[in-house]
């Protein structure tokens, strides 16, 4: 899959390249990203990529034609490409989304600076828009990072057997289990036994109740929209049983 950053710090990027799962994709040739300067497309003499904005008022805004040539180019040189905008106006990212753009050829990510870019850019030449949350960024640059980092671990055999997506954080729709490691004795607190047992249906039983009540806990909206299978009713069943009990021993 191809990553194509489309950026005026394109160095921001280099370190990103060179470290974990993304190297290691990269040594795998999983993917073939690169960070390309938007200056490159510039005409001027002084690479000129922003100007003020129309109607007045603070900030500047980015040009549109260093934009549109540089996207235009490398559509035409990398075919198959899908065009995405990383900005606050965007959908916001998620696994799902995740999973759907790793199904793609390629990504040409447009991070924008300043107050944002061109509107008429927008309109012609972004496939996607996306936001990684609601908050406002210096730059889309970083955003542009966790999309390809996300996307990437969604690419069949980029992650090795110890970490397979599938046991990722709203691979279903829950949050990961609890997750342990050696010593089994820390500062006086224990690993839970039934991980120590090789019980391996008792583990996964272990494993699904503590994703269900730690979802439940922290992101109950997620269970809202999920549908949830036998296992998971019945756990959910056996705790509401507990707090009614609770309940009724004090009335
Ligand atoms: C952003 C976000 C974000 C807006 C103006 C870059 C900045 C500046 N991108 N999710 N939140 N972008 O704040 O994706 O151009």
């Amino acid at each position: 899959m191809y990553f194509i950053a489309l950026t005026i710090f394109p160095e921001m990027f280099d370190l990103f390249w060179n470290h974990g799962i993304v190297r290691r994709a990269i040594e795998h040739k999983k993917i073939f990203p690169s960070a390309v300067n938007i200056r490159d497309y510039t005409k001027d003499r002084h690479q000129v990529t922003d100007d003020r904005p129309y109607g007045g008022g603070s900030g500047m805004v980015m040009k549109p034609e260093p934009l549109a040539a540089a996207i235009r180019d490398i559509a035409r040189k990398q075919s198959g490409t899908k065009t995405v905008l990383l900005t606050p106006q965007g959908q916001i990212f998620n696994q799902e989304m995740a999973r759907t753009l790793a199904l793609s050829e390629g990504l040409i990510l447009v991070c924008g600076r300043y107050e944002g870019i061109d509107e008429r850019i927008c309109d012609d030449l972004i496939h996607y828009e996306i936001s990684i949350g609601d908050y406002v960024l210096t730059g889309g640059e970083l955003a542009a990072m966790v999309v390809i980092d996300a996307v990437t671990r969604q690419i069949p055999d980029v992650l090795g057997g110890e970490d397979a997506a599938e046991m990722d954080s709203f691979s279903d729709g829950l949050l990961e289990h609890a997750q342990y490691t050696r010593p089994e004795i820390f500062e006086g607190r224990e690993v839970p036994q039934v991980l120590l047992s090789g019980h391996h249906r008792e583990i996964e039983n272990w494993r699904m109740e503590s994703s269900v009540m730690r979802t439940l806990l922290k992101r109950p909206d997620l269970l809202q929209k999920k549908s949830l299978n036998r296992q998971q009713r019945d756990i959910l069943a056996k705790w509401r049983h507990k707090i009614e009990k609770i309940l009724d021993s004090h009335k």
